[in-house]
């Protein structure tokens, strides 16, 4: 009997090393945001097996990493709140260039705008950018509304047009980070505000509208039902909406998408590629990131996530489409109108979750 065992015993001893040996790769990243192609052709590449999880909201990212020992080598929060938050909490490690030389490769001009609170951005590169808006049904929205310009947040945030449209699916993400800044940017305020009669508004103009509103749900589960057509107007984020628009499509069951820029200044956010200070394989992340930063390969990412990027020199490999596409890559117009949303000091945070919980409940 043990003899037979023997030569199996032998092999898997053989096999320890191997195992012992083998390099992973802990990616912590949004959902529906990379070509698997593109991960899969790292690990072909450099032999280092990728473990993928995802997250649909920057609180639950937060969340997650904000008890430490997350047993992640690379995360993607978007610039402020999150990168700056984690970056003053000392939980992310300096990325050491030398080892990242497509670093080369990223727009100065972006990489500038995040320098302010990374200062010679030391510990993120951005990774992909975009805008926040409503994915809509235009026939659905053009039936109840009318005539009137699809460009801004009235269509959402005026009771009179979320009651003509609570038939047909109105959906917002469930974000208060993600979503304030553009409500009380639509009243008129400053969007980054902490003050409580600012904050006070914009609970107004939520609960103005909220039995008007099918769901207040996880971005990734607002791309599933836009693409199915079930919700027909939706807040949240530019590619996703782009994205579901493609998906609907070639499903062929007449369900049309379309993405609204904010006319009033739509919020812009730039997700940055980051190692947190306790990551178990820092060098696997660097190297992954400089696998990203190759221009073939975020032209790959953003021909299938509908976001820009931050390599100019990959511009010229995006299918015209997707290059063309005004709601992937804003006018300079449109960006001039646009802005970005601050770090709300605690206390602020406190009200705005607060605030966001009676939204959800409705009262
Ligand atoms: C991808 C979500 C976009 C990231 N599904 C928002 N910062």
């Amino acid at each position: 009997m043990f003899r037979r065992l023997l030569p199996l015993l032998a092999l898997l001893l053989m096999a320890v090393p191997a195992v012992a040996q083998e390099r992973v790769l802990n990616v912590y990243n949004w959902s529906d945001y990379i070509d698997p192609e593109v991960v899969a052709s790292f690990t072909r590449e450099s032999g280092i097996r990728v473990r993928y999880d995802v997250y649909d909201s920057l609180e639950t990212l937060e969340g997650r990493l904000s008890a430490g020992r997350s047993g992640y080598d690379i995360v993607v929060p978007t610039s402020e709140p999150t990168f700056a938050r984690l970056l003053r909490a000392g939980a992310l490690r300096p990325i050491d260039r030398a080892a990242v030389p497509n670093w080369a490769n990223l727009n100065p001009t972006l990489m500038e705008r995040v320098a302010a609170i990374d200062p010679g951005n030391r510990h993120g590169a951005i990774y992909l950018w975009g805008t926040v808006g409503l994915g809509i049904r235009v026939d659905r929205v053009r039936a109840a509304l009318g005539d009137v310009p699809f460009d801004n947040l009235d269509i959402l945030l005026k009771p009179e047009n979320a009651a003509r449209l609570a038939s047909c699916g109105i959906m917002v993400m469930d974000s208060p980070t993600d979503v304030l800044p553009s409500v009380l940017r639509w009243l008129g305020r400053d969007p980054n505000s902490n003050a409580a009669d600012d904050l006070r508004a914009a609970e107004q103009a939520l609960m103005g509208i909220r039995r008007h509103v099918r769901a207040i749900i996880a971005s990734s589960s607002i791309l599933d039902a836009l693409a199915t057509g079930e919700a027909c107007v939706a807040l949240t984020y530019s590619g996703d909406v782009i994205q579901a628009a493609t998906r609907a499509r070639e499903a062929g069951r007449g369900v049309e998408v379309g993405y609204v820029m904010p006319r009033e200044g739509a919020q812009l956010w730039f997700d940055m590629m980051a190692i947190p200070a306790d990551a178990p394989n820092p060098e696997a992340a660097q190297q992954f990131i400089n696998f990203l930063l190759q221009p073939d390969v975020m032209a790959a990412i953003t021909n299938q996530v509908r976001y820009p990027n931050a390599v100019p020199a990959s511009r010229p490999l995006v299918n015209e489409a997707v290059r063309n596409d005004p709601n992937v890559f804003p006018s300079a117009e449109a960006l001039s109108r646009s802005f970005v949303a601050g770090t709300p000091p605690r206390e602020a945070e406190r009200l705005r979750t607060r605030l966001w919980s009676r939204f959800k409940a409705g009262r």
